[in-house]
């Protein structure tokens, strides 16, 4: 439940909203090669089809499930079962986001599901799966709405509508079969494990039940007896009775305080010589529970924790600092993202266009990635996960897997470097003048190339090389007027 299940590497990839033979092809093309070990998908079930009038075909449409055949704007059940066969193929596995702590909110009679399935958000019927009236919490709900409408009380938290959405009660039997007849069903079509949306609002005892009884993973593609890798979504960021530590006993969960705290220290309101020993030591989760990322498909949009504070793809220099140190650092399970471009129209503090949904041609149909000759994406896709200074991060983490950080080094205040073990240096400089020093890089005496300004290329480095003596130490520059404020090698990327 805690472990990854992918011997491909240490990094799992949101690709939020991509298409199911997208995602296929990107696992064959790059995710494999560049030792990704996964992908969390968008959720692959049923759900409605939002068509209002200025809000047509959200994102957060996938939230609201209707019934949970597999079927989305993402392709049908066969494109899924062949991305599962094909990203197995080559070791890159498969997280689909599971969401079961709720299923629509209320909608005109009439609206469909995408897979056409009918449902009635009133009388809280969903013939697809099928529930009933019976099977919802609005008698457990103890709050005059039947919406959450207090954080600090746990049973509304847990037993009220999240956001109006009907609220299933996973007390109920007959409710937990259901959801794990839908989650063993991407089990045995071959799924490694679950993002479980929403678990702050579900009982851990309940989740307990729920997880126990799912089937082993599939012996096509992973050792008998495996089970599935659990990452829970709790949002936790102090003064609220649900914590995330409820949480670790199940599985990996969440840490909303890594993109926070991380994001004001790049925003300099924290210094980053701070960070030596970001985790444990800032009362983050343990390392072994926990999933960190430096923003997620809420809090990019502003939604979901972190505030104005989080990082995103809209502030890149920065961005590429903190995923260096995420991945670069011995904390935690990663996770990145990987965002589609919209049109902001923030009036006072709010993105009205935060439901913008992904790129698609004039019937809705998600619109295709396509890459340039530098392997970047074009158009709306951003693809962070392919940005050089990130993929080559991810195979950085690989690469350094099983050492810990040693040789920490800092100037008081926002140059830092450290080492992971004999396997792999990073530098960042977060000043406004340049870091010009002799450093322990730790690294065997040779001369490698820096993966963030360059690759290796033909027997030379297409970007910064750094020689490192017998000694071990290395002169180390990272000027102010370079394109990013990272530095990194590691044993593989030598000549
Ligand atoms: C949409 C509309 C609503 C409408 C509803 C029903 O926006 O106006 O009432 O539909 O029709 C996503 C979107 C929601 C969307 C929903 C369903 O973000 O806007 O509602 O899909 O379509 C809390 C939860 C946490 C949750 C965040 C967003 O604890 O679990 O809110 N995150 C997950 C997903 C979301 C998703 C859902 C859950 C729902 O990642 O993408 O919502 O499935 C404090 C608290 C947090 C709280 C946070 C925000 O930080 O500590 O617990 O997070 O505030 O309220
Ligand atoms: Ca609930």
């Amino acid at each position: 439940q805690w472990d990854s299940n992918s011997d491909n590497g240490e990094v799992i990839v949101h690709l939020f909203e991509w298409k199911w033979a997208d995602i296929a092809a990107e696992c064959e093309n790059f995710l494999g090669p560049k030792g990704f070990a996964g992908v969390q998908t968008s959720p692959p079930n049923e759900y409605i089809v939002a068509m209002q009038d200025v809000i047509k075909r959200p994102w957060w449409e996938r939230y609201q499930p209707v019934s949970y055949k597999i079927v989305s704007r993402s392709g049908d059940e066969n494109a899924f079962k062949d991305m599962v066969q094909r990203c197995n193929a080559v070791g890159v596995r498969i997280y689909p986001d599971a969401v079961f702590n709720h299923m629509t909110g209320s909608w005109p009679s009439g609206t469909p599901g995408v897979g056409g399935s009918s449902f009635d958000s009133g009388s809280e019927n969903y013939p697809g799966v099928p529930y009933s009236g019976f099977d919802f919490n609005d008698g457990n709900c103890n709050s005059g709405s039947g919406s959450i409408e207090s954080y600090q009380d746990a049973n509304q938290v847990r037993n009220c509508k999240l956001s109006g959405m009907n609220d299933l009660n996973q007390g109920s039997e007959y409710v937990r079969g259901m959801i794990m007849g839908y989650l063993n069903h991407l089990i045995d079509i071959g799924v490694a494990g679950f993002r479980v949306d929403a678990c702050k609002h579900m009982w851990p005892g309940d989740l307990d039940v729920i997880f126990n009884g799912l089937n082993n993973l599939n012996t096509d593609y992973f050792p008998a007896g495996s089970r599935p890798t659990i990452f829970q979504e709790v949002i936790d960021q102090g003064g609220e009775p649900v914590t995330a530590s409820q949480y670790t006993g199940l599985g990996r969960v969440t840490e909303f305080k890594y993109g926070l705290s991380l994001g004001s220290a790049f925003r300099g309101n924290n210094k980053l010589t701070y960070l030596s020993n970001f985790g444990e030591g800032w009362g983050f989760l343990p390392r072994a529970y926990s999933l960190v990322f430096v923003d997620n498909h809420d809090n990019q949009r502003g939604n979901g924790g972190g505030g104005d504070q989080i990082l995103t793809f809209r502030t890149p220099r920065w961005y590429k600092m903190a995923t260096a140190f995420t991945l670069g650092w011995p904390y935690g399970y990663t996770r990145i993202m990987s965002s589609y471009n919209w049109p902001q129209d923030i009036q006072n503090g709010h993105d009205n266009n935060d439901w913008i949904g992904p790129p698609h041609d004039s019937n809705y149909n998600i619109i295709s990635p396509t890459f340039g000759a530098d392997g970047a994406c074009q158009g709306d896709w951003v693809c962070e996960h392919r940005w050089r200074q990130i993929y080559n991060m991810v195979m950085f983490r690989k690469v350094v897997h099983g050492t810990d950080s040693n040789d920490w080094w800092d100037n008081g205040n926002n140059q830092i470097a450290f080492c992971r073990g004999n396997k792999g240096f990073l530098a960042i400089n977060n000043e406004s003048y340049d870091l010009k020093q002799t450093l322990q890089t730790c690294l065997p005496e040779g001369t490698y190339c820096d993966v963030i300004s360059g690759n290796v290329s033909g027997g030379s480095c297409t970007g910064k090389s750094v020689t490192v003596g017998s000694d071990g130490t290395a002169y180390i520059e990272i000027l102010t007027s370079e394109d990013d404020g990272v530095l990194a090698i590691h044993a593989q990327v030598s000549l």
